[in-house]
């Protein structure tokens, strides 16, 4: 039998699609690395049909992509090596949502802000919040082990795993992990299988933890003449024994682009911080955010307005999240970096980014989850002719983070964008080693090649 033949007797033709507009939309993501064609798009609706075409896949080495809602910023769902794109869009329902357990069982397709407003309204809490919450699938949020402002409290995706359905690239199905908040029983799989970038198989059900909903939460922005000082005061406020659950930075570049996008900041501002402190209730929060601001003031801040409600959180918020595609308006083209340092060393990074942009003739953007450490330096540019030194601004970036202790990745992923900056970071044997473990688990090599390592010598 044909791969066709065999394909279709795994899937209905209503799951399939080999047009150019279909196979056009499934080679793209947020990355900015290209288009990369699939042969074919299958839309899976359960763990069976999944296994079913690893399965096949793996006996006729042809490559399998998986993809959600294609949101990331490293690549991770390009096919770059064709073959199949396998999307788990449609498996997209809510499972249950246990208030007495704390936990909550999705399948891989849902939207990660259907999750978080369906448990809230159950006064549960499910703290990871990429800033694409509103169309980010949670199957994406565990291949690239997703975080976003709420980590610097809350920590990451991983941190609420516990445990998964997930089909290995050979075609079995597995239950790794457990439903208790304690377990320990044999290797930590459910550990090396988040972050695997759609290289060890497929999560096809997901059973996360979740927390009470915090009934107090108070949120302050705090506006700087001077984006030095603005670094200084994270690194001040978090030395004082304040943990915000979040403390986010936007740079003037930043600031500049959503001016341009309807998100109005006094004029001279040049720095801004997002403050946030959760809790039982808001008294304390207050003179959280009065410790917390009058820290900044030392550092020069020159206004710290903090939100009335809701409604002028959310405002906020939105002005932040807007920030990465507003940069796009800058630019005809950006790279984003999600590079992390050590928070002690949060100024002097933010320093060199700029400096070496100054010294490339690049813009460079630096915001983000400042308050883990975690940058994002986007270097704008206008077309082909900049990207060579767009990519030794690129590495410069890194090779800095590195030397100060941090790493190349904070949340994106290393995917296709990264993965030739791996071994900045990581011994050869690192990566052997790594690379030794995916072979293991897919002698063939079809799941999602071409991602996170470095071509092999
Ligand atoms: C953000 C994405 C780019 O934080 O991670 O805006
Ligand atoms: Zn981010």
């Amino acid at each position: 039998m044909s791969f066709l033949d065999a394909l279709k007797e795994i899937f209905p033709a209503s799951a399939l699609r080999f047009d150019d507009a279909s196979r056009e939309e499934y080679g793209r993501d947020e990355s900015d690395q290209g288009t990369h064609l699939p042969e074919v798009v299958a839309f899976a609706s359960n763990a069976q049909e999944v296994a079913a075409l690893l399965g096949l896949c793996q006996r006729e080495r042809v490559p399998v992509t998986p993809c959600g809602a294609r949101s990331g910023k490293s690549g991770g769902s390009l096919p770059v090596r064709g073959g199949v794109a396998l999307s788990l869009e449609r498996m997209n329902h809510i499972l249950e949502v246990n208030v007495e357990d704390l936990t909550a069982t999705v399948q891989p397709g849902v939207i990660l802000g259907d999750l978080m407003k369906t448990v809230e309204a159950k006064g549960l809490f499910y703290p990871p919040d990429p800033n694409s919450w509103d169309w980010c699938t949670l199957g994406g949020n565990i291949a690239e082990n997703a975080g976003g402002p709420r980590a610097l409290k809350y920590g990451v995706t991983r941190d609420y795993v516990l445990g998964m359905e997930w089909v290995v690239p050979t075609g079995e199905v597995l239950r790794v992990g457990k439903r208790t908040i304690k377990g320990v029983a044999g290797y930590d799989l459910v550990g090396l299988f988040v972050g695997s970038e759609g290289t060890l198989g497929v999560a096809t059900e997901i059973t996360l933890q979740l927390l009470p909903l915090p009934r107090a939460v108070c949120t302050a922005l705090m506006l700087f003449s001077e984006l030095d000082g603005a670094a200084r005061a994270v690194s001040a406020i978090l030395a004082h024994g304040i943990l915000p659950r979040t403390l986010e930075l936007l740079d003037p570049v930043a600031i500049r682009a959503l001016e341009g996008s309807g998100y109005h900041y006094p004029g001279g501002t040049q720095a801004a911080l997002i403050f946030e402190v959760d809790g039982s209730a808001e008294e304390p929060l207050l003179a959280e955010v009065a410790r917390a601001a009058a820290i900044a003031e030392e550092h020069g801040a020159r206004e710290v307005q903090v939100a009335q409600g809701t409604a002028q959180r959310e405002k906020i918020w939105e002005g932040r999240r807007q920030v990465s595609p507003s940069l796009r308006k800058l630019a005809r083209h950006k790279l984003s970096e999600d590079i992390v340092v050590p928070r002690g060393k949060i100024p002097e990074m933010i320093a060199a980014t700029h400096a070496m942009g100054a010294r490339l003739g690049l813009t460079v953007a630096t915001y983000g989850h400042a308050g883990d450490g975690n940058l994002h330096a986007n270097v704008l540019y206008g077309g082909p002719e900049d990207l060579p030194r767009v990519q030794e601004a690129m590495a410069t970036i890194m090779r800095h983070a590195i030397r100060l202790g941090g790493t190349i990745t904070g949340e994106h992923g290393v995917g296709v964008a990264k993965r030739r900056f791996l071994q900045l970071e990581q011994s050869p044997e690192l990566i052997d080693l790594q690379r030794r473990l995916q072979r293991f688990f897919d002698p063939a090599g079809i799941m999602n090649p071409g991602k996170i390592f470095p071509d092999a010598p």
